[in-house]
């Protein structure tokens, strides 16, 4: 289904099982807030048409995209979850902050993959330009935290297999 389609968010519903019974935790960088605002608000949608109850979901917010697997982790340490979305904005700029920042944050969700019992989904979009992140944030290019709340039910259901 995914191979022809490159955008998760017109994955196909009744392919994912129901997420009534899961408990998913969101971490969300305040950095470029008006973009992770619309992508929390796409995660959050997307879980909520799958069946999760609101109060299921539980949102933390962390200063920027590098505190994300931190925030991740001590979610984990003190909620039981299924899964967690890590959502963030990462814009090129004109300094090398940009690559430390993208790779510090990949490789902290890489890590909590493999160490933790839960898919983390790195929901984080890292940008040449605002234009860019806004058309991946509910514009042209659909809602990437919707991609991200998709993947997480999938890595779940890939664990209950
Ligand atoms: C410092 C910084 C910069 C320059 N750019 C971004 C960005 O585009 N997106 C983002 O999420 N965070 C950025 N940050 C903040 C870092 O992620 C982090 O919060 C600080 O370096 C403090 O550890």
């Amino acid at each position: 289904m995914t191979e022809k389609k490159k955008n998760l968010d017109s994955y196909i519903p009744f392919q994912l099982p129901s997420a009534e019974k899961y408990r998913i935790g969101i971490v969300v960088s305040e950095w470029n807030d008006h973009i992770t605002d619309s992508l929390l608000q796409g995660a959050i949608e997307a879980l909520l048409q799958h069946g999760i109850l609101k109060e299921n979901i539980v949102v933390k917010h962390v200063p920027g995209s590098f505190e994300l697997p931190t925030g991740a982790a001590h979610l984990i340490k003190q909620t039981t979850l299924d899964g967690v979305i890590c959502i963030g904005c990462i814009i090129q700029g004109e300094t090398r902050h940009f690559e430390f920042i993208a790779h510090a944050t990949a490789e902290g969700i890489i890590h909590l993959n493999l160490q933790q019992q839960v898919p983390v989904i790195f929901s984080v979009l890292t940008c040449d330009t605002m234009q860019q992140a806004e058309d991946r944030a509910g514009g042209k290019m659909g809602n990437k935290g919707v991609e991200g709340a998709i993947s997480c039910l999938k890595m779940i259901a890939f664990d209950h297999e």
